[in-house]
Order: structure tokens, then C-alpha cells, then sequence
């Protein structure tokens, strides 16, 4: 089969075809962001899914997310154009081990960062994101014990921000963990205007330059609503993209990580492209599929969190 020629076109049939509807993460390439009927970070993209009457969901993000989309819709079709797009941070809490981790802190509460597969949503009481991580932990009593897993770095900021202790999982994300504090300081100077924003998966030695931190959204907000010109961005740059739509007039600098290329795109979310998400509705697969148990476990704690944010 060849791709027809008008691609943009063929995704807009098949999407009335199917009755399908496509949410986009702000990781994705431009040319996705554009088609997707929804865009947003993992907590909009929820709500997005729990909410959607279609019959299909064309999820252009990581299979975490798709997941997430699935286990709020089990008995609808859930579409990932890659299979492979995982995620270095869900990758790095394998069920096995958090369950012993869990074994060694009884009585504690475990909240997980949407960032898990769907294991750890089953092994967990509350899920957030990034958005509503701090407001969660906030509305617990002062002396609940808590895990928090499976990002360290965002689980030392909510710490930060809430003065409550809690328990960290050591995972981290590629993306985000891998920023340059010199090539920071090298833009900083050569941009000393730019504030710096930042999003809380980053490690201290970024989060203590930035002038803001939060979510993708948080992020995309401020920037738009910020009376400054210049931008140096601590996230996944593929958010640039509406950064640049909104705020067509300002300039946004993307961080560089500690290789020696000027790059940082996330791997995973950039496995997915518009060709591949044409096969996967041509096709109806690959598909998102989960055990039954695993779907109604991990459903209790993301229902938690919409209900808490
Ligand atoms: O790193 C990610 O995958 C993020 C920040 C996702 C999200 O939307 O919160
Ligand atoms: Fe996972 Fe990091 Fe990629 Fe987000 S940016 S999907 S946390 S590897």
C-alpha cells in the first residue's frame, strides 16, 4: 500500500470514517500538534479521554498516556501509532520491585506520577501529574506517610513545596534529567534577559536558575502571559510549537542537554509521525490492549485524581 498523497487529507476522513478523535501531546512534531483534535499534557489529555464519545482514540503520545486513555475507555478502540514510544521514567519502576519497595514501607499512602505504566497505577492509591501533584499531597492529613513514585526530581520538588517528607522513588526521565546547567549558564549570558522556565521532571541544579516552574500547560500559560521577550526552555521542546502559535512576537531558546549536539527531544514521543499515525487508523492497530484486572485496579486511583484536581 502507498501513502496517499494528500496525507492531512486521508487522516481527516479516516477520522470521520471511525468516529475517532485524536489527542496530541505537546512532545509531539508540529505536523501532529496541527491535526489533533485535543492537545495537551498528560492531566488535559486525561480529562480529554474520560470525556470523549468517540468510538476510537488516536492517541499521539507515549504508551503510558494511550494506556491511561485506554483505562479510562476500556471498550473503546485505543490506536498508539509506535508501539515502542514507552518512557525512560515508567521504564524505570518495574511492578516487581515497587512491590517489595512497598513491602518495606507499610503504611504509606502511594501517590504515582501519571508517568507509570499501568502496573504501578494498579499499585498505587492516587495518581497525579504535574499539574496537580502539590494540590494532591496538599488535601492529605499532615501525618499521612507517603510514597511518592516514580520521578525523584518532581517528587523532591512537591516536598519542597508542601514541607512534607515522603518517601522517593529514584526514577527519572532522560528528557529532563539530562539538561545542561553549563550550556543553562553559556545562554544565560548570552540572553541575559530571558527568564527561564522549567518543568519540575528537571533536576535542582536546573530548577534552582528557573524564574518559573510547572507543567507544560503552566508553562505555555506563562509564557504567553509574561510581559518578557526571551525564553530559555527547560522541557521537551516540542511545546515550543505552541509557545511560538501563541505568542508569535517573542523568542523561545531551547535548552540543550549535556551531550555535545543541540538537542533534547524526547525519543519515545518522537517515534511516533503523521505517516505512522495514518497506517494505525488505515490499519485499527497497533492497538492498546490490558489485562481486565490491571484496567479496573489502575482505574480507582486515576478516578481519585480527577476527583482531587
Ligand atoms: O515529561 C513528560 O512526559 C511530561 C511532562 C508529560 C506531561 O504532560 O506532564
Ligand atoms: Fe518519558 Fe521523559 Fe519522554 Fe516524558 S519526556 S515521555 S517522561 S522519557
Amino acid at each position: 500500500e502507498t501513502l496517499p498523497r494528500d496525507l492531512v487529507g486521508a487522516i481527516q476522513n479516516l477520522k470521520k470514517e471511525l468516529n475517532a478523535v485524536i489527542l496530541a501531546h505537546y512532545y509531539q512534531e508540529a505536523a501532529i500538534q496541527d491535526i489533533a483534535d485535543y492537545l495537551g499534557d498528560s492531566l488535559g489529555l486525561s480529562q480529554q479521554a474520560a470525556s470523549t464519545d468517540a468510538d476510537v482514540i488516536v492517541f499521539a503520545g507515549v504508551h503510558f498516556m494511550a494506556e491511561t486513555a485506554k483505562i479510562l475507555n476500556p471498550h473503546k478502540l485505543v490506536l498508539l501509532p509506535d508501539l515502542e514510544a514507552g518512557c525512560s521514567l515508567a521504564d524505570s519502576c518495574p511492578p516487581r520491585e515497587f512491590t517489595e519497595f512497598k513491602q518495606r514501607h507499610p503504611d504509606h499512602l502511594v501517590i504515582s506520577y501519571i508517568n507509570c505504566t499501568a502496573e504501578i497505577k494498579a499499585l498505587s492509591d492516587i495518581i497525579c501529574t504535574s499539574s496537580n501533584a502539590v494540590k494532591i499531597v496538599q488535601q492529605l492529613p499532615e501525618d499521612q506517610k507517603i510514597i511518592f513514585a516514580p520521578d525523584r526530581n518532581l517528587g523532591r520538588y512537591v516536598m519542597e513545596q508542601t514541607g512534607r517528607q515522603m518517601v522517593l522513588w529514584q526514577g527519572s526521565c532522560i528528557v529532563h534529567e539530562t539538561f545542561s546547567e553549563r550550556r543553562l549558564l553559556e545562554l544565560k549570558a548570552k540572553y541575559p534577559q530571558a527568564e527561564i522556565i522549567a518543568h519540575p521532571e528537571c533536576g535542582e541544579a536546573i530548577l534552582r536558575h528557573a524564574d518559573f516552574i510547572g507543567s507544560t500547560t503552566a508553562l505555555l500559560n506563562y509564557s504567553n502571559k509574561s510581559q518578557g521577550k526571551e525564553f530559555i526552555v527547560g522541557t521537551e521542546p516540542g511545546i515550543i510549537h505552541q509557545m511560538e502559535k501563541l505568542s508569535p512576537s517573542k523568542q523561545f531558546i531551547p535548552l540543550p542537554n549535556n551531550s555535545n549536539c543541540d538537542c533534547n527531544e524526547c525519543p519515545y514521543m518522537r517515534l511516533n509521525t503523521l505517516e505512522k499515525l495514518y497506517w494505525a487508523m488505515k490499519r485499527r492497530s497497533p492497538e492498546i490492549t490490558l489485562p481486565e484486572d490491571t484496567m479496573a485496579a489502575a482505574l480507582k486511583p486515576i478516578q481519585r485524581m480527577l476527583a482531587m484536581s
